[in-house]
């Protein structure tokens, strides 16, 4: 039996691979939603092929009054929770951090808009006021390339 150790060490190592490829799967599909949601015609409501910091904003208006369950026009963690997928605790606590600027724990829909307004210039490269497909590209793959980035291997 005294290779039963070395077998089991074998085991755990294979469990380990394994478990860092469904993360890794797990961070590209989180990633592919993201992208979703910045989805290129949908967004384009009127067609020209370019979307206007106004048709950006209406898309992500949506999108909050799809999470503000209680229709009070504010994010509660506990409203983004139940809409997150995956990592939910985690998630909604990063996001409220992230857009809640006065502190009152929820996120407004002046605080979103706010992030989708810094969102769209980012991605409005050369800063005419439109995001066309070509800019929306290099974002994501910018995003992408981050993300494939091991920043740090020790979260979690
Ligand atoms: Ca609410
Ligand atoms: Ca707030
Ligand atoms: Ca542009």
């Amino acid at each position: 039996m005294t290779t039963f150790p070395n077998k089991l060490t074998a085991t755990a190592l294979a469990l380990v691979g394994a478990l860092a490829i469904a993360s890794f799967a797990q961070a590209n599909a989180q990633s592919a939603d993201d992208g979703k949601a910045g989805g290129m015609k949908r967004s384009d409501t009127n067609g020209d092929g370019k979307i206007s910091l106004d048709e950006m904003s209406q898309r992500r208006g949506k999108r909050f009054d799809k999470l503000d369950a209680n229709g009070d026009g504010k994010l509660s963690e506990d409203e983004l929770r139940a809409k997150i997928k995956k990592n939910p605790e985690k998630r909604s606590k990063r996001m409220v951090k992230r857009m809640d600027k006065d502190g009152d724990g929820m996120i407004s829909r002046e605080e979103f808009d706010a992030l989708t307004a810094k969102m769209f210039s980012r991605i409005d490269a050369n800063s005419d006021g439109f995001v066309d497909e070509a800019e929306m590209q290099t974002f994501r793959k910018k995003r992408r390339d981050k993300k494939n980035k091991p920043a740090d291997g020790n979260s979690n």
